[in-house]
């Protein structure tokens, strides 16, 4: 039975009007994604064409999801905003605060006893305020999103950045940080700038070894981290309707690895088919109906050039297995190559663990197939050489796949079946040894291989692949093996070679499931009592951020200058640092630690201009705010590039960081600064960064008059007497401003 079919049934009757007066106003045939977009408008039916990369636009989004870690924040943001419950439906998945250790039953009993505090604290709050609450061991968010909530033409937003896997069930559905779920859920419309649009035609069919996943770790080489930044990337043509469903999600998920905004597919047959076998035939039934509005016009895959800002074709039928990574999920090695690039690299060929699952590589059709190579194991006389690990993403797919026997493959050859959770993908994986901090190499189907990320270890070398490349890897033990050429040693002395991955799409005899893990919510929530303990050291109220003070902001102190790579997960990290992401306080002891010092080369360690000793980046921040000093934090390219979680905005503006400067921002973390009242700038000349010194103390100014579209100004007064001045740009717009003006777009809402 599908979840609120009344409001998919609405959006669908209001859909055609809505595109009839989008064609009227553009004047030109429509993209799926302009199709989504404009029949979401906050204002109603268009009244004017929108300019890409140009107009901030406001939307109606039709529902939100959060996640257990960012949950806490949103909800706490909501909590203020003085309202009886959301406006639009929502849902609260319990998933990035389990620790992988043993195995998914003793886990999943160690996170229950140790997080009770946050579990009761949101599914309280969830049950008062209307929300769906999907209980720990239910499964993670984007999974479960999929195989509920998801519809053709849809648009929804989540507190987490892979939110974007629900493209692959034709929605247009975005990252964002707690305070725009706040927005939304508390019925005001939810603010983006007219994306731009790249286009990615599919011809031909996967076969043998290639999987969907290699489809976006090659997207992810041609486009590299930043190069999705205010994009929307629809998917097309034959090999787009030649793919299952949940490879379009896989997809889609890892879109947020190239900063796009989102990611899309046209509704086709492998969603009806996925619609139907998750037990949702009306919404199947309804999306057929409204078919025309939920893929492009005609004319434009026929002559994408036209219609979008960029396009790339792939041809499925040639496209190579790829694995990416050390570091970065856009370092894209086809398999063929990994041998010669490994040793050119000095990266270690020794793989330790193979890890498959998460929110992106879980469904049955990947699992099946890894499964497939399991089997072989045995058949083939071969003993696999690294551990191996699964994390299923829901509970519907572990039930379902233990019961078809692939569980039981996996243990034959000696894996470890974690919880329906995050788990090792988000840092929450107790792995035997890393504190040692050896260099070594794993191999993941995840997004994300951020140095560090996985284990904590800095030095293991991550490296992202499809499920059927990784259990490939897992079972040779070494990087450089390549399946569809080299053999293997088995246990006789014979060579033998790998079969290509074999399964189905989906389960032959149905998704089946006991519990499926969700709790709905109250009719009445009124009578609900929240409690938050003051003592706790999980969860803290939110004290409103003080207002601006209504002058140039002067006399402000360098942080620090971060020096390449700084994502979310260098400004606030997870992992160990996950079990506070609902006290604020607390978190902000994680400030900027892994970012690197441009002075020194090092982590956490920047000059305190107060005492001139060299200590760690939140003990200082914490010296300046007790001074009642202000700073700055200076970075890079694509800075806050990853997660969602708009910690990394709210620790500066709590330890009284007013402003971020950089070379570029990654969407999501630029939008969170603003809504949290911080200054969020950038660069007019590249160069000037190199002018930023070390003992620098820095003025703002032209504040009393900051207007869109109005670059700032800087002045950078040296150790030395001298003064550099440089000119600064932002891209706030009227309401932003006000954001900015009155502390945090929270403070605007409840005044
Ligand atoms: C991630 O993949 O980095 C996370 C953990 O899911 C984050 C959310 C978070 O930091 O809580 C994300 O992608 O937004
Ligand atoms: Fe969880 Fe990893 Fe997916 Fe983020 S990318 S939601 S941490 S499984």
């Amino acid at each position: 039975m599908a979840f609120d079919i009344e409001m998919i049934q609405a959006r669908y009757k209001k859909m055609e009007a809505a595109i009839t007066a989008a064609k009227k106003v553009v004047g030109r045939p429509l993209t799926l994604t302009e199709k989504i977009l404009y029949s979401h408008l906050w204002d109603g039916n268009a009244q004017q064409a929108f300019s890409r990369g140009k107009d901030y636009v406001d939307f109606a989004p039709d529902r939100v999801a959060m996640q257990d870690a960012t949950a806490q924040m949103a909800l706490l943001q909501f909590m203020q905003a003085g309202r009886k419950k959301v406006a639009v439906p929502s849902t609260v998945h319990c998933d990035h605060l389990i620790t992988a250790k043993v195995e998914s039953g003793k886990d999943l009993g160690i996170a229950l006893d140790e997080n009770k505090e946050v579990y009761d604290f949101l599914s309280s709050v969830s049950t008062k305020y209307g929300i769906g609450f999907w209980k720990p061991g239910a499964g993670i968010i984007h999974q479960v999103v999929l195989e509920n909530y998801a519809f053709p033409g849809g648009m929804m937003i989540g507190t987490d950045s892979h939110t974007v896997n629900a493209g692959g069930l034709g929605m247009i559905a975005i990252g964002v940080g707690g305070a725009d779920a706040c927005d939304v859920m508390a019925g005001l419309p939810w603010e983006l700038k007219w994306p731009k649009a790249i286009g990615v035609k599919l011809t031909g069919k996967l076969n043998g070894w290639t999987a969907a996943k290699d489809v976006i770790l090659k997207v992810a080489g041609i486009l590299t981290v930043k190069g999705g930044t205010g994009a929307i990337v629809e998917y097309f043509g034959p090999g787009a309707e030649s793919l299952s469903c949940t490879g379009k999600g896989t997809i889609c998920n890892m879109g947020a690895e190239i900063g796009a905004t989102t990611s899309t597919f046209a509704y086709d047959a492998s969603m009806e088919r996925y619609l139907r076998s998750t037990d949702r035939a009306e919404v199947a039934d309804l999306a057929n109906q409204y078919k025309e509005f939920l893929t492009a016009d005609k004319e434009v895959y026929a002559d994408p050039a036209k219609y979008f800002d960029e396009v790339i074709e792939i041809n499925l039928d040639t496209l190579e297995p790829y694995v990416n990574g050390p570091f970065t999920p856009d370092l894209a090695t086809p398999i063929s190559k990994m041998k010669e690039e490994a040793a050119k690299n000095g990266w270690p060929t020794k793989v330790e663990v193979g890890l498959i699952g998460s929110c992106t590589n879980s469904s049955y059709e990947d699992i099946s197939r890894a499964a497939s190579l399991a089997k072989q194991v045995s058949a083939k006389g071969l003993k696999t050489k690294a551990e191996f690990t699964i994390t299923p993403g829901s509970e519907l797919v572990r039930y379902t796949i233990e019961r078809d026997g692939f569980i039981d493959s996996f243990h034959k050859i000696g894996a470890k079946v974690f919880s329906n959770a995050c788990g090792p993908c988000i840092g929450m994986w107790s792995r035997v040894g890393a504190e040692k901090k050896e260099k070594n190499t794993i191999v993941h189907s995840f997004n994300r291989n951020f140095q560090a990320r996985q284990d904590g270890n800095p030095n293991t070398y991550a490296f992202v692949a499809s499920p059927e490349i990784t259990t490939a890897l897992a079972i040779a033990g070494d990087l450089g093996f390549n399946p569809l050429t080299d053999t293997l040693t088995n246990e006789k002395g014979e060579q033998v070679k790998l079969d290509p991955p074999s399964g189905e799409e989906l389960p032959p005899k149905g998704f089946a499931v006991e519990d499926a893990g969700y709790l709905a919510p109250a009719a009445d929530g009124s009578g609900v009592q929240v409690i938050v303990d003051p003592k706790s050291t999980r969860l803290q109220l939110l004290a409103p951020f003080q207002k601006w003070e209504g002058t140039d902001l002067k006399g402000l102190k360098l942080l620090i200058k971060a020096k390449g790579k700084c994502t979310t997960d260098h400004i606030s990290m997870a992992g160990p640092w996950l079990k506070f992401r609902g006290h604020l306080d607390n978190i902000s002891n994680n400030l900027l630690i892994g970012a690197t010092n441009f002075a020194n080369g090092k982590q956490n360690e920047v000059k305190n201009q107060l005492t001139g000793n060299y200590e760690p980046v939140p003990q200082t921040q914490r010296a300046y705010k007790a001074a009642g000093i202000g700073s700055i934090v200076v970075g890079d390219e694509n800075y806050g590039e990853g997660s969602s979680r708009e910690h990394a905005a709210m620790e500066p503006r709590h330890l009284g960081v007013r402003a971020v400067l950089v070379k570029s921002f990654a969407r999501i973390h630029e939008t969170n600064l603003k809504k949290q009242g911080m200054l969020a700038l950038t660069f007019a000349n590249k160069d000037d960064y190199e002018k930023i010194q070390e003992d620098d103390v820095i003025d703002i100014i032209g504040l009393t008059s900051f207007a869109e579209g109005k670059a700032l100004t800087l002045v950078l007064n040296h150790k030395d007497g001298k003064k550099d001045e440089i000119t600064v740009n932002h891209t706030y717009n009227a309401q932003q401003i006000d954001w900015f003006k009155a502390g945090a777009a929270l403070n605007l809402m409840k005044a």
